[in-house]
């Protein structure tokens, strides 16, 4: 009897776990461009053309490979719309009674093939280094769940990096040496970028005759569109930005968007590389000399640790986690995440990029957009929201722990044990951003003062009844205590002036 084969647009790896149960002689591979999934939120039309011309390739491929593929482009007159609907028609059309599914990255679609009216079965996604279960059993019955001793036990699992069961160079971690700042004369390599293929150009027409109006310039596009290419962004990295990626992987520099990152985490999430196989390669590279331990062991771990350690969470914490909100914030996303303009140099750069590129790396999303977000008390469901639509790599299982967990502490501590909040000075150190900013970052208070330093304090004080007796932030609450009167006064007064700007939307 025919079945169908579910394989979505994040699930491009030919051994996927439906297709590797499935039978080639007999059963229909189901691929759709659908309307649903391009605009459950406003993607970046960057990020559609990538699955988009990503999903034409690989259907392709597979039907090389001898499989029979019906696939739904965007713009074909009888495409139903959403993925449910394709597969009913898809079953009729070939009197299929059943479904094999790979489990999708994100509870709502997971829900919406749970409620199709034929069996559909919904197998566990083998392309990660942890099944469900080991992370389970890993979390059970303890207090608090921290990525670094996660971290480890994927290191003993996976043999990465190690001497028998001690971790190599005698340190599971050499974070310390990676907090570099950058310097304007730091020379990095360029990212490797590709001239759109035919099928690509193609994709792009369509994207940009549907969804022209969404936030994001879609041309120049360069990401890689199949696994060959995506093959080549891993050896481009390996051979010319890794032996720098641990030093400089906190820095940002204006005229460098890129510097040592890997910009691979588009084609891991979609499924143009394997995991396990990008660390072997990057540990084969510092085996052999070409790379220092702290840029090989600093890259390993988020993908080994921060990764799968998302992953964990997302699927272990379930399908309510992208809407918590412990600390109540419920102001709204400014307009400058949506490219407004604004005064404040780092958020300007920031959302520049992204716009551009639908990239920014880790810092920047963490202590740029994240950070003031989270300071000036934005709605962390509109903060998911727009990290999931801007990002080229951003799917729920792994957008939401790093949005509503990490960097909004919207979850109420699971992710981390204290939020990632900072002044202005923190920026300073690791960017060239602050001397070419309308604000003064070593002003605390009145016109020209950094609204980082204003908000920061403004941030503890809202939150003070929680977080006071935190022991990482007690010195934060002890240095206010020890700030002059009048002067707390002021900060508190200017940061209340600054947010009434901000909600007013004057240009700030
Ligand atoms: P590199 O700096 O070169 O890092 C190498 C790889 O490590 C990445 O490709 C990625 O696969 C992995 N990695 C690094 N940090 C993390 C992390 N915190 N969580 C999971 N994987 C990690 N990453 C996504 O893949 N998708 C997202 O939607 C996403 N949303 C984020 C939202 C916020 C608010 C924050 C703070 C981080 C988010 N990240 C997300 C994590 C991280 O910022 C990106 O993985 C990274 O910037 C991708 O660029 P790169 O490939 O050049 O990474
Ligand atoms: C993100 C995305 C987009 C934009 N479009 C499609 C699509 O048309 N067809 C498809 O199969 N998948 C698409 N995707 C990826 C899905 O949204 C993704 O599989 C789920 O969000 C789960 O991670
Ligand atoms: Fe950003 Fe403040 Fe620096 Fe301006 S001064 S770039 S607002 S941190």
């Amino acid at each position: 009897m025919t079945r169908l084969v579910l394989v979505l647009g994040d699930q491009l790896t030919p051994d996927v776990a439906a297709l590797a149960a499935a039978d080639k002689a007999r059963d229909v591979v189901v691929m759709a461009e659908v309307r649903d999934e391009a605009a459950y939120v406003r993607h970046h039309p960057k990020k559609i053309a990538l699955i988009f011309a990503a999903m034409r390739k690989f259907a392709a491929r597979l039907r090389e490979d001898g499989w029979q593929v019906a696939y739904t482009a965007y713009d074909d007159t009888d495409n139903a719309g959403s993925i449910p609907g394709e597969l009913l028609r898809r079953a009729e059309e070939t009197g299929a009674q059943r479904v094999l599914a790979t489990r999708p990255g994100e509870w709502r679609l997971i829900e919406l093939l749970g409620d199709l009216p034929i069996p559909l079965e919904q197998l566990e996604d083998t392309r990660f280094i942890a099944s469900h279960a080991e992370f389970d059993a890993w979390a059970e019955g303890r207090k608090e769940l921290r990525m670094e001793y996660f971290y480890r036990e994927m290191r003993r699992k996976t043999g990465l990096m190690m001497e028998g069961d001690k971790p190599a160079g005698g340190k599971w971690n050499y974070d310390h040496d990676n907090r570099k700042p950058a310097k304007g004369d730091l020379f990095a390599p360029k990212p490797l970028w590709f001239d759109p293929d035919d099928t690509t150009r193609q994709v792009l027409d369509l994207v940009d005759a549907n969804f022209g109006d969404s936030f994001g310039a879609l041309r120049p596009f360069g990401y890689a569109t199949d696994a060959a290419q995506a093959g080549e962004v891993l050896d481009h990295f390996i051979a010319h930005a890794l032996p720098g990626f641990g030093d400089y992987q906190d820095a940002m520099l204006q005229s460098d968007r890129f510097l040592y990152h890997s910009l691979l985490s588009a084609y891991l999430n979609i499924g143009l590389l394997d995991p396990l196989e990008v660390c072997r390669r990057v540990e084969a590279a510092w085996k052999d000399g070409a790379c220092p331990i702290n840029a090989a062991e600093g890259f390993i771990r988020q993908i080994i640790g921060w990764r799968e350690y998302m992953r964990g969470i997302y699927f272990r914490e379930g399908p309510d986690y992208p809407t918590r909100n412990s600390l109540g914030h419920d102001r709204a996303l400014p307009d400058l995440y949506w490219g407004a303009e604004t005064r404040m140099n780092c958020l300007s750069h920031a959302v520049a990029q992204t716009r551009d590129d639908a990239y920014a790396h880790h810092i920047q999303r963490l202590m740029v957009t994240g950070n003031f977000a989270l300071l000036a008390g934005v709605d962390p469901a509109q903060v998911h929201d727009w990290y999931l639509s801007v990002y080229i790599d951003a799917f729920e299982w792994v957008e939401a722990p790093n949005t509503v967990g990490m960097s909004q502490f919207a979850d109420g501590g699971v992710v981390g044990s204290k939020p990632y909040v900072s002044s202005g000075a923190y920026i300073d150190r690791m960017s060239d951003y602050c001397g070419d900013c309308a604000y003064k970052v070593k002003d605390k208070t009145g016109p020209a003062a950094c609204p980082f330093n204003l908000l920061y304090w403004h941030f503890l004080m809202r939150h003070r009844d929680r977080f006071a007796k935190n022991p990482r932030m007690a010195q934060m609450y002890r240095t206010w205590d020890r700030m002059d009167e009048t002067r707390r006064d002021t900060v508190l007064k200017d940061a209340d002036a600054f947010l009434a700007r901000l909600d007013a939307k004057e240009l700030v």
